[in-house]
């Protein structure tokens, strides 16, 4: 299935497809079908680790394709879902969008602690670093990442932004975020504004 995907989304981008199009109206939506047949027991966790693979390798092709678009950097994003955590899809498709509007990405991956963070804002000075949860058990991670960064004195170096299925903009302005994206697609209008 993974490698199908793949060819599938080589041949609508080879066909002049709009990359972003197919993100948005059927890679997503095909994954919130996966969701719904887990939340049903119809799929079981081997299913998602397929749909999740099937995901990555969808988007590879597209990546490039929406990177291409713009010419200069926008900003420099640190990205990671937060220790604890495994979720990705969600994660790789905000660094999509991002490099899609311009900004260089550096990620991260998952299961990232905060030390992590610290070391790559000490060593890359990006603009921003921005965080991705999916289970309500890791949501903390997030304050804990920022405490973590105020203590080591690099807090007021970077914007932090949040987002992921259980994050509200009520909890960033609890944990001190600078903002929240409920979206992959509202990760960029976010990121520029605060970056302005
Ligand atoms: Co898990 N899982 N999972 N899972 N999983 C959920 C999240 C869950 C809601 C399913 C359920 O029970 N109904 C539930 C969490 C419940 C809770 O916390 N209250 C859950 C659970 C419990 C678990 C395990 C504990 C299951 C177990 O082992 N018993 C386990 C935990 C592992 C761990 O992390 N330590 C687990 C494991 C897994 C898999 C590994 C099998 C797989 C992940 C594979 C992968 O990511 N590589 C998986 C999956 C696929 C899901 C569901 C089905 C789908 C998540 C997803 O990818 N959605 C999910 C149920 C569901 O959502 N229906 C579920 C699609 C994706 C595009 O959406 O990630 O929300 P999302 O991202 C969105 C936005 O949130 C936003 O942009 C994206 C696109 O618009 N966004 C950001 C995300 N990050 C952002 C960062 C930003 C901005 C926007 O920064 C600024």
């Amino acid at each position: 299935m993974p490698r199908l995907a793949k060819a599938a989304a080589e041949r609508v981008v080879s066909a002049g497809g709009d990359p972003l199009k197919l993100v948005q109206d059927f890679m997503m939506s095909a994954m919130a079908e996966a969701g719904r047949r887990f939340e049903s027991n119809e799929y079981f966790v081997p299913e998602l680790l397929l749909a999740a693979r099937a995901m990555k390798n969808a988007l590879e092709p597209i990546r490039p394709l929406l990177a291409a678009k713009s010419t200069q950097t926008a900003g420099c994003v640190v990205i990671g879902t937060v220790a604890g955590d495994l979720h990705d899809i969600g994660k790789n498709l905000v660094v999509a969008m991002l490099e899609g509007a311009g900004f260089e990405v550096l990620d991260l991956g998952v299961n990232v602690p905060p030390e992590k963070f610290i070391q790559t804002i000490k060593e890359k000075t990006p603009n921003i670093v921005a965080m991705s949860a999916l289970l309500t058990t890791t949501m903390p991670a997030m304050k804990t990442t920022i405490d973590a960064m105020k203590q080591a004195g690099v807090r007021d170096q970077v914007r932090v932004v949040i987002g992921g299925a259980p994050i509200t903009q009520k909890y960033a302005d609890e944990i001190g975020a600078d903002g929240y994206a409920g979206t992959a697609s509202g990760a960029v209008p976010l990121a520029k504004r605060v970056m302005s």
